[in-house]
């Protein structure tokens, strides 16, 4: 680059943003390239794995990894060693900085960070990088809405935008299905994310970890598999009891007890785009629950359950009552549910259907799942 010119005319580019074009102007080099293109600014930007633009696309299944990978397939080496000095951004990638410094003023930020530069790639459309950020399956709006559930520079306003909100209602009406608990106490000695990933074949549309034995920076890694696997499925990955490895993980929910940590201060801590579900054995408590802002409520127990000692009764009438009285976040039912009284919870207005054991202790997963998931389906043909 001519005299650091591309990095000094903006000012306003964070540490990380000017990392990136540094190392954009050391891949061409590396190639051998007489130009800084836009295949060397998406290399640039992915180089730093715990930047936000790495952290977004490893999120949407295109890890640097892979993306360097199908960038080297792409554009060769040149025999031609530059002439060093010579080497300055071509006109599409001159255009990728010029949308990034677009991007960061119609967020409002007031910086230029590596985000904005990964969705400067984007809008540009026509340069190799956009090419292999399509092939990966990566677009606009996915990675918009990765960024905003980051909560990137988000205006700390105490307001949660419009988008976010949408984003997370989405995420929370993934309950509204077969909705599988995987506690490694209840998985006849099985590996949990090998249980969660058959449930998710089988149609479960969210997994919740709930783990009741472990310290919460030993379960991190596995909610972080958890969160992936879903993510890949479609479903949503929700924590059990503790906000903290919720935010950690990056679960798209956090399911709290009469007992736990109230909504309200669940809210306060997580951030925007997380949901947050309750257990209510009575109408009462689900109504407070939605008021308090909760974006789903479990009602239970139904049925009995083996898998939970101290739970408190709440049979078909009580799941009656609530789904009478709520009707704007998603009702799910828990206890003792199986194949064969599923259909008296749908029919009693259930959205969705919790299960432990009939998954996770079944000697199938994938198969019990399945079976759930087409009652499901059949009582609620859109859900
Ligand atoms: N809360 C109420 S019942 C229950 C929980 C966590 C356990 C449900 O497990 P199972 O095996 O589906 O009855
Ligand atoms: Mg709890």
């Amino acid at each position: 680059m001519k005299g650091d010119s591309m990095t000094s005319r903006f000012e306003k580019f964070s540490e990380q943003a000017r990392r990136a074009l540094s190392y954009a102007q050391a891949e061409a080099q590396r190639f051998n390239h007489s130009y800084i293109g836009t295949e060397h600014i998406l290399l640039g930007v992915i180089r730093d794995q715990e930047g936000p633009a790495a952290r977004a696309l490893a999120d949407l299944s295109a890890d640097p990894g892979k993306v360097r990978s199908e960038v080297e397939q792409i554009v060769g080496r040149e025999e031609r060693r530059p002439a060093p000095g010579e080497i300055g951004l071509t006109p599409r990638a001159k255009r990728v900085i010029e949308l990034a410094v677009d991007e960061a003023r119609r967020l409002n930020h007031h910086y230029v960070g590596s985000q904005h530069l990964l969705i400067g790639l984007l809008r540009e459309g026509e340069g190799v990088a956009a090419g292999v950020l399509k092939g990966l399956g990566v677009t606009l709006d996915t990675v918009r809405s990765r960024f905003s559930e980051l909560a990137i520079d988000e205006t700390k306003t105490g307001e949660t935008p419009a988008h976010t909100l949408a984003l997370r209602k989405r995420a929370a009406s993934k309950v509204a299905g077969l909705y599988v608990i995987v506690d490694p106490q209840l998985t006849g000695g099985r590996d949990v994310l090998e249980i969660a990933r058959a449930a998710l074949r089988g149609g479960a549309t969210a997994i919740q970890l709930r783990d009741k034995v472990h310290d919460k920076g030993d379960q991190l890694p596995l909610a972080r598999e958890l969160r992936k696997a879903c993510e890949e499925a479609g479903a949503s990955f929700i924590v059990n009891d503790h906000a903290d490895l919720a935010i950690a993980a990056n679960a798209h929910g956090l399911h709290v007890g009469q007992h736990d940590l109230p909504v309200t201060e669940a809210r306060a801590i997580l951030r925007p785009h997380q949901f947050i579900g309750t257990s209510n054995a009575l109408t009462q408590e689900a109504l407070a629950s939605v008021a308090s802002e909760a974006d789903y409520v479990a009602v239970g127990d139904i049925f009995g359950t083996s898998s939970k000692s101290n739970t408190r009764p709440a049979g078909l009438e009580a799941l009656r009552s609530v789904r009478a009285a709520i009707k704007d976040v998603p009702v799910v039912a828990i206890g003792g549910i199986n194949i064969g009284n599923v259909d008296a919870v749908l029919e009693a207005g259930a959205d969705g259907v919790c299960v432990i054991s009939a998954v996770c202790l079944a000697q199938e997963p994938e198969t019990a799942a399945r079976a759930l998931v087409e009652r499901i389906r059949a009582r609620k043909p859109r859900g």
